[in-house]
């Protein structure tokens, strides 16, 4: 049995890439969802995940048990028990899990000036120039990929663990409407509209939780332009 610990899905960012991965493989697994809320502890998130963040895959079966704490684990520890989270292909793979492990250690500004935030559209003020280099970044990243691979995901014909990664980025280009090369805008909404992305939407919108603090950074970013979430009486 396989249970994904994860947060609010409108803000979890990191949540969203071992979920999607396992709804897209067919990866049967058990969803905990502990929001963020304004009561909400390290302490509390301690009790299922070592480093008090999410997401935290816990492992209970026969065989194995024990719990994996970063999405980054849990995708490898995935590939060691089922196919095509990373491509077949031995130099393909190193590509898909370098793209991967540069959006897992890179991307700063794109993470703090854009940073998740599903049910919400916004303009943003002006881009800094790291925030413009991390975007021009990714169009390269991905156009890259599919040229090479000949998509429609980024390694190839089938979506793997580099596409899961990149997944919250198209929820960040569909929030603060990001410009890029019409290949990579594309394929943001390729993924947009994969039908687990849009239940992770759905659920997003619907959510009662808010994190005051993130959407207040989400607000210095920018100009609100719509809320779909749907309002706490
Ligand atoms: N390296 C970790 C990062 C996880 C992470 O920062 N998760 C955020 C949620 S999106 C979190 O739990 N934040 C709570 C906190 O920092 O206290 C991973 O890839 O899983």
């Amino acid at each position: 049995m396989l249970t994904l610990y994860i947060a609010n899905k409108n803000y979890s960012s990191w949540s969203l890439r071992p979920w999607i991965l396992m709804r897209m493989l067919d990866i049967p697994f058990q969803e905990r969802l502990v929001p963020f809320t304004a009561h909400s502890s390290w302490e509390e998130f301690r009790h299922f995940s070592p480093s008090g963040k999410v997401p935290a895959l816990v492992v209970a079966n026969d065989a194995l048990q024990g719990t994996i704490w970063d999405s980054l684990a849990i995708a490898e520890f995935l590939a060691e028990q089922y196919k095509n989270v990373w491509p077949a292909q031995q130099m393909t793979r190193a590509w898909a899990r370098s793209a991967a492990a540069e959006m897992h250690s890179g991307f700063l500004a794109l993470r703090e000036g854009c940073s998740m935030n599903c049910a919400v559209e916004i303009r943003l003020h002006a881009a800094s120039d790291a925030l413009r280099r991390d975007i021009a970044r990714i169009s390269e990243l991905w156009i890259e990929g599919l040229t090479r691979f000949g998509g429609p995901f980024l390694a190839g014909a089938q979506f793997s663990a580099v596409d899961a990664f990149f997944c919250p980025v198209a929820f960040r280009v569909q929030t603060y409407g990001l410009t890029l090369e019409p290949a990579a805008a594309a394929y943001a909404q390729r993924l947009l509209a994969l039908a687990p992305m849009r239940e992770w939407m759905q659920s997003a919108v619907v959510e009662p939780w808010r994190d005051a603090g993130h959407d207040e950074d989400c607000l210095r970013s920018g100009a609100l332009l719509r809320d779909l979430r749907v309002q706490l009486s």
